[in-house]
């Protein structure tokens, strides 16, 4: 990996707003290292794993299972042991905890919202045939049409190098979007890090970004949670999920919970694609390269 840089912290600039905020504007990231609990995460991973292994996905030494249960989180999602991973209650809990919400707060503004659709992501060692969609070069502005839409990256484990942790493109978010394709493992111009449990990688929705593979023998266990700020619209199937129920999806299985916040009332929704379809307008943050009139979401599914 020696071309690819490490992220450097910014674990210096909690506290600070308006610093964290220009950091932002200026890389299109920022990673802190050891933000959220460790006995959270780790309680987190607890389930995700037990239900995985329970499936099959892995054997009682964490070992991957010769047979891929699935590629991408849509195709898990058919899996009964992939639906009580996603399902359970300490992974759904990490958008609320107040490290992480706190500190996109302190970026987005006091009323900025996780959606309640999460993804997580359990990857198999990289092996043909078909490479994981997080593999592919992009950018998430594709995911919701919500322009300064911040997504956090969160490793349920460590992740060292060779388990195919994110890598970012610093900078990426100022240039026009870059084409989809797969990240090869030692490109100059990226960044990434040997994730522990407990750190955060926080990135803007127009920052470049892709996984590296997976060269080890077990699963790659992580969760991606989105955010936006109230006064925008946001994507109806990530509020209300993939099925289009007509109430927030999770909140009738963890609004009793101390820790559940549902969306701002009030929230405009709209079709996702329709959103994604449209180039981002001008951000809060930083001059929109104008590359981005021209936005055409990627024919397939990339992240
Ligand atoms: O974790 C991955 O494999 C990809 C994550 C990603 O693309 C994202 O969080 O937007």
């Amino acid at each position: 990996m020696s071309a690819v840089d490490e992220l450097p912290p910014s674990n210096a600039l909690l506290g600070d707003p308006d610093a964290l905020r220009r950091r932002l504007a200026d890389d299109g990231y920022l990673f802190f290292r050891g933000l959220l609990p460790a006995a959270e995460i780790r309680a987190a991973a607890d389930g995700v794993a037990t239900a995985l292994r329970r499936g099959g996905w892995a054997d009682a030494r964490g070992l991957a299972s010769a047979e891929r249960r699935a590629l991408n989180p849509m195709e898990a999602l058919g899996d009964p042991a992939f639906r009580a991973a996603i399902t359970s209650r300490a992974f759904n809990r990490i958008p609320y905890l107040a490290e992480l919400r706190g500190t996109v707060r302190s970026l987005l503004g006091p009323g900025a919202f996780s959606y309640p659709v999460k993804v997580l992501r359990a990857i198999y060692p990289e092996r043909p045939p078909g490479v994981p969609r997080g593999r592919y070069v992009h950018q998430d502005y594709g995911v919701s049409g919500v322009q300064d839409m911040l997504t956090t990256w969160v490793p349920l484990t460590d992740i060292p190098v060779t388990l195919g942790g994110l890598a970012v493109r610093p900078g990426s978010h100022l240039g026009p979007p870059l084409r989809p394709r797969v990240l090869r493992r030692r490109e100059s111009g990226w960044a990434t890090a040997d994730y522990r449990a407990g750190d955060a990688l926080v990135f803007h929705c127009l920052t470049s970004h892709a996984a590296l593979p997976n060269r080890e023998a077990s699963l790659r266990l992580s969760g991606d949670f989105r955010w936006q700020r109230p006064d925008q619209p946001a994507p109806a199937q990530l509020v209300l999920g993939p099925g289009g129920r007509r109430w927030e999806v999770f909140s009738r299985m963890f609004a009793p919970e101390p820790w559940w916040e549902s969306v701002p009332a009030g929230l405009t929704l709209s079709p996702r694609e329709r959103m994604a379809a449209i180039p981002p307008g001008p951000s809060r943050y930083f001059p929109v390269h104008p590359g981005w009139r021209h936005w055409r979401p990627p024919g397939g599914a990339v992240h």
